[in-house]
């Protein structure tokens, strides 16, 4: 009879270090989700001085300070938060498309994962709702995230 072997990441923080790159702009969203992000760190675990918060202008500037942040080799994860919202502007799919899929580059880069706390959304009701009313938080759900993948990753690299 064979055993196989079950490899989980868990949500316990360890000696963890995080990283969150938050955008400024639709900052009254934002704001919610590094809220979210933040008490969810804490309430595993993390202390506030493992936590190291940085904010850039928009979600277009995300992808490049989370890559940074993570060559530095300073941190298990980083969480990039922010909120894109397609009533805003009409740019709003270049600059979602190149947030999400610059931040999956840098995970997929450096080896550091990246959770994607960002909205992409059509309107402002739904990036209220996503970030503590109705429809949950995302920037907690991308703290879990970071969490898991960085124990995750821990036990792949040192079984
Ligand atoms: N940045 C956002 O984070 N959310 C948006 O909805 C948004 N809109 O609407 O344009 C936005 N634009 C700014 C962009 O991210 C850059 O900061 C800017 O283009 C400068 O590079």
């Amino acid at each position: 009879m064979s055993t196989e072997v079950m490899v989980d990441g868990s949500l316990v923080a360890g000696e963890g270090r995080f990283g969150i790159v938050l955008a400024r702009f639709n900052a009254f969203v934002g704001e919610r989700l590094l809220e979210g992000a933040l008490d969810t760190l804490r309430r595993h675990g993390v202390a506030a001085d493992r936590i190291t918060v940085v904010r850039v202008p928009g979600a277009f500037e995300l992808p490049l300070t989370a890559q940074v942040m993570a060559e530095a080799g300073l941190y298990d994860g980083i969480v990039a938060l922010g909120a894109v919202i397609r009533g805003a502007t009409p740019h709003f799919d270049f600059v979602a498309g190149e947030c999400v899929k610059g931040l999956a580059q840098v995970g997929l880069k450096t080896g550091v994962p990246v959770a994607l706390g960002v909205l992409t959304v059509d309107t402002v009701a739904q990036a209220i709702d996503r970030s503590g009313a109705k429809a949950g938080n995302k920037g907690a759900e991308a703290a879990l995230s970071i969490l898991e993948m960085a124990d995750l990753l821990r036990r792949l690299r040192r079984p």
